[in-house]
């Protein structure tokens, strides 16, 4: 034993001490995320083993009683006898703050983890814990309690297994945590991604919690090219396989899967650094789209694909419709932004930029037929945008006539404070009637909306504006409010304070709608549920900002009018029904009038039951989610009939989203 055992048990205690007096310094919170984060920590280690190139297998299993199990078949954390420490490297590792896996110059490259902690924080913040490492035809086995060991590490008998690897199991401690119970969902997803970051290694994770154990396979040989591929599943792509680039230099790793697809105009970027989700973007993407910019134009110019010599294809031109993955990896990871995702080390734009630029440049001339059809797409967007422009002058100059250029159809209301307004969305015109009888006119317009809207995920906003009704709709709620109207619309503001930024939108947002809310009150009937979800979908394509801002709703209106006796009762959906029938029983003297439409209402009905302020529900239309929906939205209304088929099939008994 070293001389300096007893001061370097001291400290051990201590750096223990500190973890489990402020957990959220270490791992981010107590709450379920921070859990769920000493799974990935453990994780991260086995991770980087395979990185290292010594680990084809980890297992991932949450046991039934919340008890997680991490096992790899890498080289086995080292047991030998740490030279400082007096102690074998293992209980090094596992108790002492900043050791974890790092072992600088031990061919580690990089080591993941949101804090990059180390799994000593696991240890200290697990009730128990044990690590099993087989080496050297040993199994070496040590456990620990809250961070320190019962005892040291001793050799299980007998072990004849010729395998080698670590295992690492542990049961979080739940005076620590709110409460102990792993998120099957964060877990599955995480271990997925991790997978598609790292090419090959096979992850397998089991929760067997449930009465029917749940099992993952996840194992992408393609890495980050089938990541791209499988953002694009439901989608058409513009080409197959996508544009893979792989380049290292010095100490970085960059890593980028590119695909463009059809009848999709939003861009979808997805990167990493360290394996870390970098969701405010950085330097890495930052450095991609300066060179995607620059190699596109310099081949347009070479081919003679743009005329002019002044005309360029702008970012926002390239933007659309492409699916991009980008991973890097490097030493010392900078993470900033408001929620610490955004990376910062300033010399990764250069540095992938130059990669980009040189990988992409082969590519292109080697794919000229691929290169061609991104900037034919990147030209129509140009002309689109351009086109959008004039229409959007074209409407901005009308409504400086204020009110005179406001659609006939719209049967306004008198209060001029939008704060105050609604405007009804309405299904045809004897809806509408029976609307604007019913209103409160003093703060509720009705705008009537004929037919079948328009297909709008395939349209593209210039089309958009050339229908009528979306036209009206856009003039009625108000122009201005829609942020691809405006004149300029800014992407991604460097420096600026991201969460101050949102909340000036809003105000901004706010400040150009006519109506503070939007309701979109359609019949209960499969065509009312068309109309909603072209709606819905127009909003959430071209106006999303109306959404965030909380503006958007869905009225309620009942489905059935129950008369007995003389009292009346409205019914709001099918199980509503069969739970009052149930309740009065069926042999009642009962009139059951189903409606049909919300032209079958009278005035006062649909004013009582569906718009007076007093009484009715109105759902407010969030994008708590706004991948998912745009997910769904994609499979809905897309092209693609299979992934629509297997979606409605998968999904019909359980999501709300279709029959919201
Ligand atoms: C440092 C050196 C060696 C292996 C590891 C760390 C290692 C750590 C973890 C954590 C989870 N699983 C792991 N597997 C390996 C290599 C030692 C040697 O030379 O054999």
């Amino acid at each position: 034993m070293s001389q300096n055992y007893v001061a370097d048990d001291i400290k051990v205690l201590e750096g223990l001490e500190a973890v489990r007096k402020r957990p959220g310094m270490y791992i981010g919170s107590t709450s379920k995320a921070g859990l769920n984060h000493l799974v990935f920590e453990v994780v991260d280690n086995s991770i980087d083993e395979a990185m290292a190139g010594y680990c084809t297998v980890v297992h991932v299993v949450i046991e039934p009683d919340n008890v997680v199990m991490v096992s790899d078949n890498g080289r086995g954390i080292p047991i030998d006898i740490h030279k400082e420490k007096g102690v074998p490297a293992v209980e090094v590792v596992m108790t002492t703050l900043h050791a974890g896996g790092k072992f600088e110059g031990k061919g580690y490259k990089v080591s993941g983890g949101l804090h990059g902690v180390g799994v000593s924080v696991v240890n200290a913040l697990s009730d128990w814990l044990t690590v099993e490492v087989k080496r050297d035809g040993k199994c070496y086995l040590q456990r620990y309690q809250k961070g320190i060991p019962d005892a040291p590490i001793g050799t299980t008998s007998p072990y004849t297994g010729s395998d080698r690897g670590t295992i690492v199991r542990f049961k979080p401690d739940a005076t620590i945590f709110d409460d102990i119970d792993f998120s099957m969902d964060v877990i599955d997803h995480r271990l997925r991604e991790l997978a598609f970051l790292n090419k090959g290694v096979r992850i397998v994770f089991e929760d067997r919690r449930g009465d029917e154990p749940y099992t993952q396979t996840y194992q992408f040989d393609g890495g980050i090219k089938s990541y791209v591929a499988h953002i694009n599943e439901s989608k058409e792509a513009l080409f197959t396989p996508p544009i893979y680039l792989f380049n290292e230099r010095d100490l970085y790793e960059v890593e980028i899967a590119i695909q463009y697809v059809n009848d999709y105009y939003d861009e979808q970027v997805v990167s990493f650094a360290n394996n870390i989700r970098t969701k405010e973007g950085g330097t890495h993407v930052a450095g991609f789209r300066t060179a995607l910019t620059r190699v596109m134009n310099n081949f347009a110019r070479k081919y003679e694909l743009i005329k002019d010599k002044s005309e360029v294809l702008t970012g926002n031109d390239l933007r659309e419709g492409l699916s991009v993955v980008i991973s890097v990896k490097l030493r010392n990871p900078q993470f900033e932004g408001q929620t610490k995702t955004k990376l910062g080390n300033s010399e990764v734009k250069g540095i992938v930029d130059s990669m980009v630029d040189e990988g992409l440049s082969l590519f292109v001339e080697a794919n000229p037929k691929i290169a061609r059809a991104i900037i034919n797409k990147a030209l129509i967007a140009q002309r689109v945008r351009e086109a959008t422009r004039k229409a959007q002058e074209l409407a901005r100059r009308k409504t400086s006539l204020e009110s005179t250029t406001l659609p006939g159809k719209l049967a306004d209301c008198s209060d001029r404070d939008p704060a105050n307004c609604e405007v009804f969305l309405v299904e045809g015109d004897s809806a509408g009637g029976s609307a604007k009888q019913g209103r409160d006119r003093n703060f509720q317009a009705i705008l009537p909306l004929r037919g079948k809207v328009l297909n709008v995920e395939k349209a593209r906003l210039d089309k958009i504006l050339a229908n009528e009704e979306i036209r009206n709709l856009i003039t009625a709620i108000g122009p201005e409010a829609i942020s691809g109207l405006r004149e300029t619309t800014t992407f991604e503001l460097d420096s600026a304070d991201d969460a101050a930024n949102a909340e000036s939108n809003l105000k901004e947002v706010l400040a150009k709608l006519r109506y503070h809310k939007i309701v979109i009150m359609t019949d209960a009937d499969v065509d009312g549920a068309h109309i909603r979800t072209l709606l819905l979908t127009f909003f959430f394509r071209h106006a999303r900002e109306i959404i965030e801002a909380g503006a958007l709703y869905i009225a309620q209106p009942p489905l059935y009018l129950v008369k007995k006796g003389s009292s009346k009762r409205y019914i709001y959906n099918d199980k509503a029904l069969e739970e009052y029938l149930q309740e009065v029983g069926r042999d009642a003297n009962l009139g059951i009038q189903r409606y049909k439409g919300l032209g079958e209402m009278n005035p006062d009905q649909l004013w009582e039951t569906t718009m007076d302020p007093a009484k009715r529900t109105l759902l407010q239309v969030t994008l708590d989610d706004a991948e998912a929906a745009d997910e769904i939205f994609t499979i809905l209304m897309g092209n693609k009939v299979d992934p629509r088929k297997a979606f409605i099939e998968k999904y019909a008994k359980t999501v709300r989203w279709i029959d919201v």
